[in-house]
C-alpha cells in the first residue's frame, strides 16, 4: 500500500456534527454523558451520499479514505454488537461504514479505519495514563484497562472482518500501555494492513499531525495528517479554513520528504460536506493531479538545496518545488552548467524558459571569468500564487549523480 497510496482523504464524522462545534464537544463543553447521548436521537443525515464523497476524493487524486469508525465520544458509526451506542440506533438506522465501504469498492478506492482509544462512553475506558480523557470518569464508570482492551479487540475484530480489505488502521491517542496482542489480532485478520504508531505498540508508520517535521527526508514510513479546518476535524459551523496555498505547501513538503498525506473533511449533520471544504479539495486535487509525478520521485533536497526550493529526482529528471513564496520569477541553478532536454511547468504543462547565463551574483571579485549556469526565467508566479509551482527538468544524464559529484 505504502507507495501506491500516497494521498488520502480523512473523514471525521459522528453525532458531534449535530452540534456543529467540534468533534470533542462533549469534553470541551463538559456535557454530562446522559445529555450528550441524546445527540444520537437527532442524527439522521439523509443527504449523505457515499459515492459523491468517494468520487470527490478520487477526482482529487486520492487513493484511499480513512473514516472515523469511533471517535473519542465512543459513538460507533457501524453496526456493532458490542454496544447499543451506534448508528443503527439512530433515526438513520443504516451502517454508514458499510455504505462508505461499498462506495470505495465501486470506485476502487482503498478504505482505512480510524479508531479512538479514548472512549468517553464505555464504562471501563477511562485511562489516567493517556490524554484526551474526560476530566473525571463518568458517574458509574469502572476504569479497567484489561476489560476495555477486550472491548477494543472485539470491535476491531468486527471492523477487520465485516468490511473487506482495510488498507490501514489509524489508532488515535496512544494509551501508553504496551500490548502487542492487539495489533497481532489485526494482522491475522488483515494480513496486508498497515498500522500507525498511536496504538498498543510501535506499529508500521509515524503520524505527524498538522506540523511539518524538520529535515529533508523521512527515515521511516510516514503518513502526515491535516484538516482543511483550522479549529476542528469534525464539522464546525463557523470553521476557519486554511488557504489552498498553505495546504499545497504542507502536502508538497511532506511528499518531498517521502511521506504520505491524508487531508481531513467533516460532513455536517445532514451528511453534506461544507462548500469551502469541497472547494479546497477540488482546488488542491487539480494541483495534485497535475504535479503528482513529482511526488513519485525520490527526495533530493539534501543534495541540492538551492533557492529555498525543495527537490525530488528520478534518474534523469529533477523536480523543482517552489514551496516557499517565490521572491522572483527566475531561478539560478548553479552548479548545473548545461541545458535540460525538456523543461515543463507541471502546474499547466507549459514549457519553462531555460538559459545558460553568467550571473554577477556568482562572480567573486575579479577572481574568475564569469561561468554560465542554468537559469530559469519568466516563471508564472502570479498565476500560481495560491499553489506550489513545480518544474520538471529532464536531462540527458542522471542529474543527481552529476550534482553529487560537484558538491
Ligand atoms: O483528538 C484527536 C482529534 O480530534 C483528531 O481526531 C486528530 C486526528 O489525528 N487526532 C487527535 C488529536 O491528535
Amino acid at each position: 500500500m505504502w507507495k501506491e497510496k500516497r494521498f488520502g482523504m480523512f473523514i471525521h464524522w459522528g453525532i458531534y456534527s449535530v452540534t456543529g462545534w467540534h468533534e470533542q464537544y462533549q469534553m470541551h463543553a463538559q456535557i454530562p454523558k446522559e445529555e450528550y447521548i441524546k445527540l444520537a436521537d437527532k442524527f439522521k443525515p439523509l443527504c449523505f451520499n457515499a459515492d459523491e464523497i468517494v468520487l470527490l476524493a478520487k477526482e482529487a487524486g486520492m487513493s484511499y479514505i480513512c473514516f472515523t469508525a469511533k471517535h473519542h465520544d465512543g459513538f460507533c458509526m457501524w453496526d456493532t454488537k458490542y454496544t447499543d451506542y451506534n448508528i443503527m440506533n439512530t433515526p438513520y438506522k443504516k451502517d454508514i461504514l458499510k455504505e462508505l465501504e461499498q462506495a470505495c469498492r465501486r470506485h476502487n478506492i482503498g478504505l482505512s479505519i480510524y479508531y479512538s482509544l479514548p472512549d468517553w462512553h464505555h464504562k471501563n475506558a477511562y485511562n489516567p495514563n493517556s490524554t484526551h480523557q474526560l476530566p473525571v470518569p463518568n458517574k458509574g464508570d469502572e476504569p479497567n484497562m484489561q476489560l476495555y482492551i477486550e472491548y477494543v479487540k472485539n470491535q476491531i475484530t468486527e471492523l477487520c472482518t465485516n468490511y473487506g480489505e482495510i488498507c490501514s488502521l489509524f489508532w488515535d491517542i496512544p494509551p501508553n500501555i504496551y500490548d502487542a496482542s492487539v495489533n497481532q489480532l489485526v494482522r491475522t485478520l488483515q494480513p496486508h494492513i498497515l498500522i500507525n504508531n498511536r496504538g498498543y505498540d510501535e506499529g508500521d508508520f509515524q503520524t505527524p499531525e498538522r506540523e511539518i517535521p524538520d529535515g529533508y527526508s523521512f527515515k521511516t514510513p510516514t503518513e502526515a495528517c491535516q484538516s482543511v479546518g483550522v479549529q476542528s476535524w469534525g464539522y464546525r459551523k463557523n470553521e476557519s479554513y486554511y488557504s489552498k496555498r498553505f495546504l499545497c505547501q504542507s502536502i508538497d513538503k511532506i511528499m518531498c520528504m517521502g511521506g504520505n498525506y491524508v487531508i481531513n473533511v467533516g460532513p455536517d449533520f445532514n451528511g453534506d460536506l461544507p462548500e469551502q471544504a469541497v472547494k479546497l479539495i477540488k482546488g488542491i486535487g487539480k494541483w495534485y493531479q497535475s504535479c503528482k509525478k513529482a511526488f513519485d520521485a525520490l527526495p533530493a533536497t539534501e543534495y541540492i538545496s538551492k533557492n529555498d526550493c525543495l527537490y525530488t529526482s528520478d534518474s534523469n529528471n529533477l523536480y523543482i518545488h517552489i514551496n516557499h513564496f517565490p521572491v522572483s520569477d527566475s531561478l539560478a541553478l548553479d552548479p548545473i552548467d548545461f541545458l535540460p532536454e525538456h523543461a515543463i511547468i507541471l502546474n499547466n504543462g507549459e514549457q519553462a524558459k531555460c538559459y545558460l547565463e553568467s550571473l554577477p551574483s556568482l562572480c567573486a571579485e575579479g577572481k574568475n571569468k564569469p561561468k554560465e549556469y542554468l537559469q530559469i526565467r519568466d516563471l508564472p508566479i502570479e498565476k500560481f500564487a495560491n499553489e506550489v509551482i513545480i518544474i520538471k527538468l529532464s536531462f540527458s544524464r542522471n542529474i543527481l549523480d552529476y550534482i553529487k559529484k560537484l558538491v
